[in-house]
């Protein structure tokens, strides 16, 4: 199975533990390393190998690579891999200059000694990183400030390890955050009043809008790397709990939703769906609240499972296990919020998940690594509501169609396939007042494409598609490999934001764009929106719409 460049840029950030003290054992029929050898492959490991490979190297997109495979292939034949790359994604470090002959030798001989062991991080470790900045009784009991809080965008500031709190209606910068280490994203809680952000060193923050001055009121670390949070949305549930997941360790963990405070630690190791063989590694992908239940949906990415957690008794805590395909990683409700629709990216499959029934709708084949962020859902003129998701690995658009009571022929079958612009897809998106589908190409290796996003209009799918040159609106003149990344509406839904992400040294700006005459409608640019990527309408969060 072969993966895109996109896709190995994608998986190939540094992962947080690169610099985590770990246990090693030695193998005595590996090639001999150093001391200081090895450290330094095991920061390399990390920095490049660990996304595709997994921490364990149990293998996720990319191949396993534990020393009884790599043992048996020897020095020479792993330097040639990691110099040369293969057809089937490899990178070709070497010939790419990201590594030179003396660190391809020692990648060769380190993969081969037994993978390194971080270390776990249970109640006591999280308990001692928990800090109650403001204590609830503290807090202010009515909104102390005047902003519109339904319209502030919550803007990854990726790099600096900050949020930037922007005023939708003004543009103007409300505070910047101080939060984990490259953030990955916010959740709003139910009642729109706190936002929670994730770092990928599993740091959580949690910041109370209402303050005069909207600012952090509780952190925590749940892990020592991880992607996903949120927070119980179902009835009489509303700001109760909050759920982190974490890469390493894998397991989750549910706080109170007012202060953090570690509850409950789940672990996720466990057998896979497919080969039923034991994982030690799951990373928790997805997380998000049920509408229909007091369950938080717990996509599993290596086992290929969905967990249906019901949080109203934490003790007698119980879960339905759903099996769905590997390897989990971002997804969305459809329009009904229903249906938890989730990529198996690894499998070229959507898999649409019934949190009303618990269940499995069904398992939909979709082009090459699909990755649809939350997904865009709008009414199609023949196939009624869709959900749909773009692709890393192809130029196509799949359209779901999501609504068995009133188009039950179509429910959750591929009833349509778009031509966007290009692979190297992340997000898509649209809103109920909207006649328009956004969708971005930031991994896309032609510029042309990276820096610009494509518009369907909704009535008319078979025309074709509308370019617009958001990073060129953004009139950034040093240049650069700018992406354009994340479409989000604001709450109104006449209006779309979207990151033009530069480089750590170079100028980054927002570029809002008129969603009726799809014209510019503003730039925000600022000296401190530095590596902006993701960006999160609170309304739009709070009630899911997308
Ligand atoms: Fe993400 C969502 C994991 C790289 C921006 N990303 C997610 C989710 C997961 C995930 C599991 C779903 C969270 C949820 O809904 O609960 N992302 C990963 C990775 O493992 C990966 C491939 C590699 C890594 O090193 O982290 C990765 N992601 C990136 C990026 O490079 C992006 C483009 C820029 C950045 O800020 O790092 C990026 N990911 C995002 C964004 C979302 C996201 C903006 C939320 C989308 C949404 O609409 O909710």
């Amino acid at each position: 199975k072969s993966v895109t460049p996109a896709e190995v840029n994608y998986q190939a950030g540094a992962s947080p533990l690169a610099s985590e003290p770990m246990y090693q054992s030695s193998n005595p029929k590996a090639p001999a390393m150093t001391q200081a050898e090895f450290e330094q492959g095991r920061k390399i490991y990390f920095e490049r190998c660990a996304g595709c490979h997994g921490v364990l190297r149990k293998g996720a997109t990319g191949k396993p690579l534990t020393p009884d495979i790599t043992l048996a292939k020897g020095t020479d034949y792993l330097k040639v891999f990691i110099a040369y790359g293969s057809a089937a994604g490899m990178p070709n470090w070497l010939t790419s200059g990201e590594m030179n002959d003396k660190e391809v030798d020692l990648m060769a001989r380190y993969i081969q000694q037994d993978p390194p062991t971080p270390p776990e991080f249970g109640m006591e470790q999280m308990k001692a990183t928990w800090k109650l900045l403001i204590d609830p009784s503290k807090r202010p009991t009515k909104k102390m400030n005047s902003y519109n809080i339904d319209n502030i965008f919550s803007t990854t500031l990726r790099d600096t390890g900050e949020v930037a709190l922007i005023d939708g209606d003004t543009k103007q910068i409300i505070n910047i955050v101080k939060t984990g280490y490259a953030v990955h994203i916010s959740r709003t809680s139910a009642s729109g009043r706190y936002l929670f952000v994730i770092g990928r060193d599993a740091k959580v923050n949690m910041i109370d809008l209402w303050m005069e001055k909207p600012d952090n009121v509780a952190e925590i670390r749940v892990g020592l790397e991880a992607r996903s949070v949120d927070t119980s949305k179902y009835k009489g549930y509303e700001d109760k709990l909050a759920i982190a997941g974490s890469y390493w360790p894998p397991q989750f963990v549910i706080m109170k939703g007012d202060t953090l405070e570690p509850l409950k630690i789940v672990a996720t190791r466990g057998m896979t769906v497919d080969k039923q063989e034991y994982h030690p590694e799951p990373r928790v992908a997805s997380i998000v609240a049920s509408h229909f239940k007091p369950e938080f949906v717990v996509n599993v990415k290596e086992t290929g499972k969905t967990l249906m957690v019901d949080y109203s008794d934490l003790n007698a805590l119980k879960t339905t296990e759903i099996g769905t395909a590997r390897f989990l990683h971002d997804g969305g409700w459809d329009s009904s919020k229903r249906y938890f629709m989730v990529a198996a990216n690894q499998s070229n499959k959507i898999a649409a998940v019934d949190a009303k029934e618990g269940k499995l709708a069904a398992l939909i084949d979709v082009d090459k690594i699909p990755h649809p962020g939350r997904g865009a859902n709008f009414i199609h003129p023949k196939f009624g509501p869709v959900w749909s998701t773009g692709h890393l690995g192809g130029d196509s658009i799949s359209l779901i169609a999501t609504d068995p009571k009133g188009h039950k022929q179509y429910a959750f079958k591929q009833v349509a396939v778009l031509k966007g612009q290009g692979g190297g897809s992340l997000f898509l998106k649209s809103h109920p007042k909207s006649q328009h589908l956004y969708v971005d190409t930031p991994l896309n290796p032609d510029p042309a494409l990276s820096k610009s996003v494509a518009v369907f209009d909704i009535k008319n799918l078979d025309k074709g598609y509308t370019v617009l040159p958001i990073a060129e609106w953004a009139g950034i003149s040093d240049g650069g490999a700018q992406r354009v990344v994340q479409p989000e509406f604001n709450k109104a839904g006449d209006e779309v934001w979207f990151a033009v992400w530069s480089a750590k040294d170079k100028q980054s700006a927002l570029v809002v764009v008129d969603d009726k005459t799809l014209k510019l409608k503003a730039v925000i640019k600022d000296p401190r929106l530095i590596t902006p990527t993701g960006h999160f309408n609170v309304y739009n969060t709070q009630h899911d719409v997308y």
